[in-house]
């Protein structure tokens, strides 16, 4: 690894979450000063028409349409993965085989086996998956909240991502609609964050009993109107969760939840209070507490504190919002933070596989329609 103060920066993949990376790492050094400096170094992705416009607008140095030539680069430090889900297991190995830093978009992989073998291809380097809504200002709050014992004895959990894109018959087909290149559907492309999320604020999730359901196995296409192409992934999953601390858990993701955009959520109730948060409203934390006069208890929606000290430059002061790339920014922060002081951000590719332990007893339990055990 190239010892320079600034870390050079390759990027695999010019989708949505090549964007959200690109302005990640372009604004990391404006909110977050303290961190190592980022050099866009080179960006990456098959086709030449999106590589160009990625680049132009978020100002890579170069582009490279062969990720096998990136990774080996003398002059790249950190490999970020935006691929498709099928290709994480094979880029990661190359990349920390070549010496490089490793950072990958969620899933970590398309199972078990795949993310298992990019633990162990990564031990000697440092690794961090972009499960970005744990960098939420409100959901931070509510992970100390929670550390703090205020909800007291935990009794249920319930987490929903909902989206509604799933039947609309002008998206075109894509890799997340095929098993073989995304691996699962909401399972692993929204279940993923939900199951993340809670885990960081319950811990291991014990046993799971599921259902998957593919709704629209032949979907329109608008590129060839008149026909259809088939889909052999799962568009809705319900799953209910047994923590390894004995808190019940619930957890819905479905991309066919008509009037929904983006609605990531979770609540948790305790014998002193409740929690509650919403990505469509990610500026706010809902709490209840069991105190107090009875007449005035009731949920209230409260401001997170600006992500930092309050006197520092980390975004903008309390009551001014952020938005969704913030998520990225802080993510990013944490993760360089991370390599300076010597204490890895979290999640590293080891919780992205304990996340991926769960998806699969999910898909099992389908399968087999009876609970199965996580292994965590
Ligand atoms: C799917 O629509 C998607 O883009 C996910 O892939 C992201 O992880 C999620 O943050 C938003 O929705």
């Amino acid at each position: 690894m190239a010892s320079a103060a600034a870390l050079n920066v390759a990027l695999i993949g010019c989708g949505f979450m090549g964007k959200a990376h690109s302005n990640a790492y372009a604004q990391v050094g404006h909110f977050f000063p303290h961190v190592r400096k980022i050099r866009r170094r080179v960006a990456c992705c098959r086709g030449r028409a999106g590589l160009e416009a990625l680049s132009r607008a978020w100002g890579w140095e170069g582009v490279e349409t062969d990720w096998r030539r990136v990774v080996e680069r003398p002059d790249v430090d950190l490999v970020d993965i935006c691929a498709p889900n099928y290709l994480h297991a094979e880029m990661a190995a190359a990349a920390a085989g070549a010496g490089k830093i490793v950072l990958c978009e969620k899933p970590l992989a398309n199972n078990v086996r795949e993310a298992e073998a990019m633990v162990a291809a990564t031990r000697s380097v440092p690794t961090f998956v972009w499960f970005n809504y744990r960098r939420i200002p409100a959901v931070e709050l509510a992970a100390r909240l929670l550390r703090e014992g205020r909800l007291g004895r935990l009794y249920q959990y319930r987490a929903q991502y909902l989206q509604q894109w799933g039947p609309d018959p002008s998206r075109p087909n894509n890799w997340k609609m095929s098993r073989r290149t995304a691996g699962s559907g909401v399972n692993g492309d929204l279940n993923s964050h939900l199951i993340d999320t809670a885990m960081m604020l319950l811990g291991p999730i014990r046993e799971v009993s599921a259902t998957l359901e593919s709704l629209l196995p032949e979907k329109p296409d608008p590129e060839a109107p008149g026909s259809t192409y088939s889909v052999d992934i799962d568009d809705a999953v319900l799953a209910q969760a047994r923590f390894a601390d004995g808190t019940l858990g619930s957890f819905e993701a479905t991309r066919f939840a008509t009037g929904f955009q983006n609605d990531n959520s979770f609540a948790v109730h305790g014998e002193k209070g409740m929690l509650e948060f919403h990505f469509e409203d990610m500026n706010h934390l809902t709490y209840a507490a069991v105190s107090g006069d009875p007449d005035l208890r009731g949920r209230r929606k409260v401001l997170p504190p600006a992500r930092g000290p309050v006197d520092s430059p980390n975004f903008w002061k309390a009551g001014h919002p952020i938005g969704y790339e913030h998520t990225f920014i802080a993510s990013l922060a944490d993760f360089l933070d991370g390599l300076d002081s010597g204490r890895p951000a979290r999640p590293t590719f080891e919780d992205g596989l304990a996340v991926q332990r769960v998806l699969h007893a999910i898909e099992r339990s389908d399968r087999e329609r009876r609970w199965v055990g996580t292994g965590l």
